[in-house]
């Protein structure tokens, strides 16, 4: 039996077999990671602390130490990032925010930025 082991073709990128079949060479495989979205989180004046950090312990998962954290990055810049994820799950939670501070009738807001 022939072996039909390749051969590589000088600069063509392409290789042939001893028995004289042609393979083309293998498609490069190109992985794509998708789209990654922040849910930020906006400072006001009304919303208490201590329901931001619980806002942040539940919805993100985040360790008190982290939620205190954040909460305060939040208070101090007007601004800051609770999370990273894709677009379907940011967009989840940033909802689950807002519905969990107007049933408490606070006007915490947060956004959804693209990477
Ligand atoms: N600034 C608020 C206060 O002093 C606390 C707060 C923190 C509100 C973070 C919103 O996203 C926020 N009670």
């Amino acid at each position: 039996m022939i072996q039909d082991t390749k051969m590589s073709v000088p600069n063509s990128g392409q290789s042939e077999t001893k028995s004289g079949g042609l393979l083309l060479a293998e498609p490069e495989v190109k992985t794509k990671r998708p789209p990654y979205f922040k849910v930020v989180l906006l400072n006001d004046d009304y919303t208490p602390m201590d329901f931001v950090v619980v806002i942040l312990k539940d919805i993100f998962r985040k360790a008190h130490e982290e939620a205190i954290s954040i909460m305060l990055e939040v208070h101090k810049k007007g601004a800051g990032v609770c999370g990273v994820y894709t677009r379907d799950v940011a967009e989840t939670k940033a909802e689950a925010v807002i519905t969990m501070a107007r049933r408490n009738e606070y006007p915490l807001q947060c956004l959804v930025e693209k990477e």
